[in-house]
C-alpha cells in the first residue's frame, strides 16, 4: 500500500464518509486513493467554506469533519476555518498537501510553513514524514480533535510520502472513550452552595450544546426546577419552551435577561466557554459562580468561579440532581420576572412596517420553522436579534458563531445541516455582506442537491459596523455598497430567487420555498432603526427605571458590549 491508500484506509477506519475541499497537484495520489474508496470527495469553490463544512459536521455529530487542500495558497485558505473550529470547539481534521520533502525539484515555489501557520489555530499541527506512521497519526488526530475540548487538528501530507510504499502498516481501531466522572467532593461542595443560595440560577454555555448532552440537560432542569438562561451558543441546549427559560444573554449586561441575573445570588454555569462574548460580568462580591464543565474554567477578569465540577457533564448533573431533587423551593418571583422579560422580547414582532423590523423577521422565521428546523446564521446585526428573540425547543437548532464570529460561515454551516438532516427544514440567514463572502458555494449546494433556503437580510451595508459607527458618534461614511440583483443571482446558480416586497410577504415566501424543496434565495429588506430604538434607547430607559447606573452614558456603554 502506498501512503495515500493508507491515509484513505485510516480515514475509512474512522468512519469518514465525505471529505470537502479543493485538491491541488500535491494531493493527486490522495484523490486517486479516494476514487477507489467508499469516501465521497465533495469539491467546494474555495477552501474556507470546506473548512466551515467540516467544522459544522463536527459540531453537529461530535465526530471530526474532514477537509482537504493543497499546499501554500489552498492551505492558507483554511486558516479562518481552523480558527472557527478552534474557538468554537468543533472537532475537525484538516489535511493539506506539500511538495516532496526528500527532494526539492521546484525549489521554494508555493512553499510556506503551513504546519507553523496552523499551530496557533489548531490543537495539533503535524507533518507526516513517513507513510508507515500514517495509521497512528490519523488515529491520534481524530482522538485529539474529538476529545474535550474539541477542535481542529492539522496533518500535512507531502506528495512523496503520499506516493511512498508503506507495506502493510496495520490500522489502529478506535475504541469508546468515557470522560472521568466528577468527584463526590466536588458534587457535595456544589450541592451545599446551591442549597444555601436564596436565588440560584442556571446558565447553559457553548459546551452544553455538545450533541450527546441534550437529554441530560433537560432532565436536570426538570429534576432541580431551577430557572435558567443561556449564552448565544448554548441556545436550545435545554428546550427553550421549558417553563424555566428566562432568556438568552446576547449582551453582556443591561438587557432584560440581566434583571434575572442581577437578582441571582448564585449562578451555576454549565459548559461555559469564555470564547463567547461574556453573558454576564462577574465582579467581586456580586455573585457566586459554580462552573460545571468537561474541563476547568479559564479564569478571566469577568469570570472566576468559586467552585468547579469537572468531568463528564451528563454524569455530573445526574449526581448533582440526586443531591438536590425535592430539596429546593422555586422562588415564585421568577415566574413574574420571566413573563416581564419574554413580553419585552416579543414586542413589535407582528408590526406591519416595511422594510421589516428585525423582530418581525425573527417572528416570521419562527412561524415557518418546525421545532426541529435549523436556522444557521452568518454574522451581522441580525444575529443579536435572533439570539435574543428566537425561541428554540430542540438542541442545535440555532447555529450561530459567537466565538470567532466570522462572516462567511452561515451558508456552509447551513449546507452541512441540510446534508446531515435532509428531512428537516434548514434556513440560512445571512446579511448582504456576509452572504457574498461565500456565495459561490451555492453551486456546491446545488450540485449536492440540497434542500436549503437562504434568507438574505438586505440593508446595502455592513450594517453592524455602520450601527456602531452611529452609536459612537462617528459620521455615516464608508460602509455601504451595492448588491447584485439577488433574484437574477439565484437564477444564475440554478436556484430560485425571490424578493420580499411587503411586510406580510416574508412568511409565505419562506413557506412556499420550503414546500417546493430545492435551493432558494429570498431577499428581504430590513429596517435597522430598531437597533438604536431598542438596543440603546429602550434598554437605557429600563435601566433608568431601575435606578441603576443613571449617570452612565448608556449609548457608549451598550455599544461596547457588542463585539464585531
Ligand atoms: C470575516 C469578517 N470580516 C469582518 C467582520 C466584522 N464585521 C462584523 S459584522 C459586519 C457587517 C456584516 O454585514 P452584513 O453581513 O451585511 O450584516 P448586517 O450587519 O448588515 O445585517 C462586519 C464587517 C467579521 N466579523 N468577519
Ligand atoms: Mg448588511
Amino acid at each position: 500500500m502506498k501512503g495515500s491508500d493508507l491515509l484513505v484506509a485510516a480515514l475509512e477506519n474512522e468512519g469518514v464518509d465525505r471529505i470537502f475541499g479543493v485538491p491541488g497537484e500535491e494531493n493527486l495520489d490522495v484523490v486517486e486513493s479516494l476514487r477507489r474508496s467508499s469516501i465521497e470527495l465533495v469539491v467546494t469553490r474555495h477552501e474556507q467554506p470546506a473548512a466551515f463544512l467540516a467544522a459544522t459536521y463536527g459540531r453537529l455529530t461530535g465526530k471530526p469533519g474532514v477537509a482537504l487542500s493543497t499546499l501554500g495558497p489552498g492551505a492558507l485558505n483554511f486558516v479562518t476555518g481552523a480558527a472557527y473550529g478552534f474557538l468554537g470547539g468543533m472537532p475537525m481534521v484538516l489535511i493539506t498537501g506539500q511538495k516532496a520533502i526528500r527532494q526539492s525539484r521546484q525549489a521554494h515555489f508555493q512553499i510556506v510553513d503551513v504546519v507553523a501557520a496552523m499551530r496557533p489555530l489548531t490543537k495539533q499541527s503535524q507533518q507526516i514524514v513517513s507513510a508507515s506512521s500514517i495509521p497512528t497519526l490519523v488515529r491520534n488526530a481524530f482522538r485529539v480533535a474529538a476529545e474535550e475540548r474539541p477542535g481542529p487538528v492539522h496533518l500535512e501530507l507531502p506528495e512523496d510520502v503520499a506516493a511512498e510504499e508503506a507495506g502493510d502498516a496495520p490500522l489502529v481501531p478506535a475504541h469508546a472513550a468515557e470522560l472521568p466522572v466528577p468527584s463526590p467532593e466536588a458534587i457535595e461542595r456544589a450541592s451545599d452552595l446551591i442549597l444555601a443560595a436564596k436565588s440560584p440560577l442556571l446558565m447553559f454555555g457553548a459546551g452544553a450544546s455538545r450533541p450527546q448532552l441534550a437529554p441530560a440537560l433537560s432532565d436536570f432542569v426538570r429534576r432541580v426546577r431551577i430557572p435558567f438562561f443561556n449564552t448565544q451558543m448554548g441556545k436550545g441546549a435545554v428546550g427553550g419552551a421549558s417553563d424555566f427559560y428566562l432568556g438568552t444573554a446576547a449582551l453582556s449586561e443591561r438587557d432584560y435577561v440581566h434583571k434575572a441575573i442581577d437578582r441571582a445570588d448564585l449562578i451555576v454555569t454549565i459548559g461555559h466557554e469564555t470564547v463567547e462574548k461574556p453573558p454576564f460580568l462577574m465582579s467581586q462580591g456580586r455573585h457566586q459562580v459554580i462552573h460545571i464543565g468537561f474541563v476547568s474554567a479559564t479564569v478571566e477578569e469577568v469570570y472566576f468561579p468559586q467552585a468547579e465540577v469537572i468531568g463528564d457533564i451528563a454524569k455530573g448533573l445526574d449526581l448533582l440532581a440526586g443531591q438536590l431533587e425535592g430539596r429546593l423551593k422555586t422562588n415564585p418571583d421568577w415566574a413574574v420576572l420571566r413573563k416581564d422579560i419574554l413580553d419585552h422580547i416579543t414586542d413589535r414582532a407582528e408590526e406591519d412596517r416595511f422594510p421589516l423590523t428585525p423582530q418581525r423577521i425573527v417572528h416570521d422565521v419562527r412561524q415557518v420553522m418546525p421545532p426541529d428546523g435549523i436556522v444557521a446564521l452568518d454574522n451581522g446585526m441580525y444575529k443579536i436579534w435572533f439570539a435574543r428573540n428566537y425561541r428554540t425547543d430542540v438542541a442545535n437548532t440555532l447555529l450561530l458563531d459567537n466565538a470567532l464570529a466570522t462572516m462567511g460561515a452561515g451558508l456552509p454551516s447551513g449546507m452541512m445541516a441540510a446534508l446531515l438532516y435532509p428531512q428537516r427544514r434548514v434556513l440560512v440567514v445571512a446579511g448582504d455582506g456576509g452572504f457574498m463572502m461565500n456565495s459561490q458555494e451555492l453551486e456546491t449546494a446545488r450540485r449536492m442537491k440540497l434542500n436549503l433556503v437562504v434568507l438574505i437580510i438586505e440593508d446595502h451595508a455592513y450594517g453592524m459596523i455602520r450601527w456602531k459607527q452611529a452609536v459612537d458618534g462617528f459620521a455615516d461614511w464608508g460602509l455601504t455598497f451595492d448588491n447584485p440583483d439577488f433574484v437574477a443571482y439565484a437564477a444564475a446558480y440554478g436556484a430560485r430567487g425571490r424578493r420580499v416586497t411587503t411586510a406580510s410577504g416574508l412568511a409565505p415566501a419562506l413557506e412556499e420555498a420550503f414546500s417546493a424543496g430545492g435551493l432558494h434565495l429570498i431577499t428581504v429588506p430590513i429596517d435597522y432603526s430598531e437597533n438604536i430604538r431598542v438596543l440603546v434607547d429602550e434598554l437605557r430607559h429600563m435601566q433608568d427605571r431601575n435606578h441603576l447606573n443613571r449617570e452612565m452614558k448608556m449609548r457608549v456603554q451598550v455599544f461596547r458590549l457588542f463585539e464585531a
